[in-house]
């Protein structure tokens, strides 16, 4: 039967990684993969999340069976710092373990699709290569609404406002909570409100993907607008990782957050999110979960936690900022957040920047700018213009 098969593409931003470690060059600049690296390149376990480690290894007795929810602690720990103290103590709150955030967009999807089949969900595009397939693979009808000029770099808020106001209740709206994947364009704070009071008056379901929480602004001014909009909404999903704030990538650590109507709808949506971790995963990973929820837990690792994602928030500034210094044509980067920035290259400019330069970036023109050092700035300006990219 497998021949039947249809040869299926590669996920280009992971073949980068190979295609970058095959480059003997010795100059070779790698703005590809999203994953924060430091000043020389490397992309480091965090010192605070070592030290939690380090008294799982001695203290855990057991690796027994958790169970479909997975560390309910990691899970309660977490939630203020994402939703808010308020937000997270609302009996209205569901909460569930996902194997990263891409486990948590899967479940969500899967939940709106078991309670309303054949829900629509709203895409503003550019997004994350894999938002439209795993919305798409856990049962909702995606639609997808030009939201940002990459040319203009601008955030196309009438556009997004004009496409939402199409939307029908309980249609739901996918966000990014902040540091936009690919373009480090977000909301500011006026057009949050307006969301909200969108998501208000036409009873939309926000679900916002906060995957990059303290690598922007700050840790809470990072979920400002994820909490204008929960605050104001009925229902509504946050797919949360803590693969980038932690540093936890390949140990798959997240978490969904539901909102419902009210606490005994809140019940159903525990015991449904349950069921559908079960027929999924079964349970989730638990190390990461259990390193974060130990770092939580002690005020001192979660103080060292705290520096340590301060200061990686603002190498990337200053990478944003030394960039947009040295060419003037790039100064939108040092406006934008995160990791992120989608540079209006076509492929040609882009096959050049790597065959040419040693310079990595993704098939869309997007660029890391964590991956770029910033003795590296002068290089990539110049390769920049040298393909034309301006
Ligand atoms: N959402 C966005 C926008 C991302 O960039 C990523 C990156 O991987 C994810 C979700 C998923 O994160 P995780 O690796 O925790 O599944
Ligand atoms: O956008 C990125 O680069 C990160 C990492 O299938 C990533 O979100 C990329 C592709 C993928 C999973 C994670």
């Amino acid at each position: 039967m497998f021949e039947a098969l249809a040869e299926q593409p590669s996920d280009s931003l992971l073949a980068l990684i190979k295609a970058f470690a095959a480059d003997p060059r010795p100059g070779k600049i790698d703005l590809g993969v999203g994953v924060y690296r430091d000043e020389e390149g490397r992309t480091p376990v965090m010192a605070a999340v070592k030290a939690a480690e380090t008294i799982l290894l001695r203290e855990q007795d057991s690796k027994s069976y958790l169970g479909p929810e997975g560390d309910v602690a990691f899970v309660e720990r977490l939630a203020p710092i994402v939703l808010g103290a308020e937000q997270a103590a609302s009996p209205r709150l569901a909460g569930i373990q996902t194997p990263g955030g891409s486990g948590a967009l899967r479940l969500g999807a899967e939940l709106v699709a078991a309670a309303r089949p054949g829900a629509r969900v709203w895409l503003g595009m550019p997004s994350w290569p894999n938002h439209a397939p795993v919305l798409k693979a856990g049962g909702l009808v995606v639609t997808s609404y030009e939201a940002v000029d990459l040319a203009g770099q601008t955030l196309l808020f009438e556009a997004m406002i004009a496409a939402l106001s199409q939307a029908a209740a309980g249609d739901v709206v996918l966000l990014h909570g902040c540091c936009h994947n690919p373009t480090g364009i977000d909301p500011d704070a006026a057009q949050w409100r307006v969301l909200a009071d969108l998501v208000a008056r036409r009873g939309l379901v926000p679900f916002v993907d906060l995957a990059y929480q303290g690598l922007g602004r700050g840790l809470e001014e990072d979920a400002e607008g994820l909490r204008t909009v929960l605050a104001a909404a009925d229902e509504a999903l946050v797919a949360y990782s803590c693969d980038k704030n932690f540093g936890l990538y390949r140990d798959r650590t997240g978490a969904l957050y539901v909102l419902a109507r009210d606490a005994r709808a809140a019940g159903a949506v525990a015991s449904n999110l349950k069921a559908l971790s079960r027929v999924n995963w079964s349970m989730p990973p638990d190390h990461g979960a259990a390193a974060v929820r130990l770092v939580l837990e002690r005020d001192d690792l979660a103080a060292q936690w705290r520096g340590e994602l301060a200061a990686m928030a603002e190498r990337i500034r200053a990478v944003r900022t030394a960039l947009a210094a040295r060419e003037p044509r790039l100064a939108f980067v040092a406006a934008q957040n995160g990791l992120f920035s989608n540079l209006a290259i076509d492929r040609s400019g882009i096959e050049a920047l790597r065959a040419r330069h040693g310079v990595y970036m993704a098939d869309s023109g997007r660029i890391n700018l964590a991956g770029l050092r910033l003795a590296e700035v002068d290089r990539l300006v110049a390769a920049l213009d040298a393909v034309g990219a301006f």
